[in-house]
């Protein structure tokens, strides 16, 4: 199974812990999932990012956390594997930038937009500080809800043709989430469904994880001092291998379909007809075969994802759902 690159856009307002976020993930899912691995591509990068998260969990003090980035969008480019054969590259984009500000221009929004239709999943990530108390419109100001939601909005007007099979992945990522763990999840659940309302229409057809995570649960109290121990941070990754994985699977059940129908109906034919064709029929028979493996090995590595997101809430069109394969 080789599947093509996907593009991962990480949107947030500065300080929203997207760059931690990204550092925790990657030391997690350097160790694995169920077998699944994450690998810079490159291995100055992977150096980069091992030091980076090193200095976070050992020294004590400010100086521990990552600095702002200072370029509005930084990528990075990983290999994801099973059992160390590449599955899927991947294109992380940590966007910062001025998009979401008051002070964007049309060209930083243009650039957004086009990155984004680019991409095959979108990363929200929204600060649980904002969400230590039930939501208010200062809330909306804070997390620049409705500036990603005019994103998402532009995103939907650019596409000309919406495939209701293959529904654009959004994962609303909750950092931080120390912060606001001390009140009823359900509860910031509902807050977050009316930040981003339109995601959690009915017939909609969006697939939305809402996902909480955090580098620590004690860094509530001590931000500087407290033991980093990273909570959920790949699920993101995993919703958005396994919303691939499954437009992928789609994608291959149509093909199967068709080579199945090009060997019955010549099938159907005279005998004539079918000693002439007897090597075309052997081809199909050959790609239906090998079409029905990949399958199997799509569903099963499904399979593994979706036990992992059994802890995470997800929506399609509005309605809860838990993933299956
Ligand atoms: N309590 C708590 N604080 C965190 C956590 N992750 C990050 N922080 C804090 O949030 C600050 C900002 O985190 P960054 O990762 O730099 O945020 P960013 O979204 O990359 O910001 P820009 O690069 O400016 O866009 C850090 O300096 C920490 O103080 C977390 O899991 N829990
Ligand atoms: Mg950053």
């Amino acid at each position: 199974m080789k599947l093509e690159e996907i593009k991962i856009t990480m949107l947030g307002t500065t300080g929203a812990g997207k760059t931690s976020y990204l550092l925790g993930m990657y030391a997690v899912m350097q160790t694995g999932i169920q077998g699944f691995t994450l690998a810079a591509k490159d291995m100055d990068l992977d150096l980069e990012l091992t030091q980076r998260w090193e200095k976070l969990i050992s020294v004590k003090g400010e100086d521990r956390w990552p600095t702002p980035n200072a370029a509005a969008m930084e990528y990075y480019g990983f290999d994801f594997s099973y059992g160390f054969r590449p599955l899927m590259g991947f294109k992380w984009l940590d966007y910062r930038g001025l998009a979401l500000s008051d002070r964007s221009t049309e060209q930083d929004v243009a650039d957004l937009v086009e990155y984004i239709t680019e991409s095959e999943c979108l990363f929200l990530c929204i600060s649980g500080e904002y969400l230590v108390d039930q939501i208010t419109p200062k809330t909306v100001r804070e997390i620049k809800s409705d500036r990603m939601n005019q994103f998402i909005q532009q995103y939907v007007s650019t596409k000309k043709n919406p495939d209701p099979q293959n529904p654009f992945p959004v994962a609303i990522v909750i950092t931080k989430y120390d912060l606001c763990h001390h009140r009823n999840r359900d509860d910031i659940i509902e807050d977050v469904k009316k930040l981003f309302q339109g995601l959690f229409t009915p017939n909609s057809g969006w697939l939305v994880m809402i996902c909480p995570v955090s580098l620590g649960k004690e860094l509530c109290d001590d931000p500087e001092n407290a033991n980093i121990v990273p909570v959920n941070v790949h699920l993101p990754v995993v919703f958005a291998v396994y919303s691939q994985l499954r437009a992928y699977g789609l994608k291959l059940k149509a093909q199967r379909d068709h080579f199945f129908l090009a060997v019955e109906a010549t099938k159907q034919t005279n005998p004539l007809m079918q000693l002439l064709k007897s090597s075309e029929i052997r081809e199909k028979t050959t790609q239906l075969q090998n079409c029905d493996a990949e399958i199997t090995v799509v569903e099963e590595n499904m399979k593994l994802l979706s036990q992992e997101l059994q802890q995470a809430s997800l929506y399609f069109s509005g309605s809860e759902v838990t993933a299956d394969v």
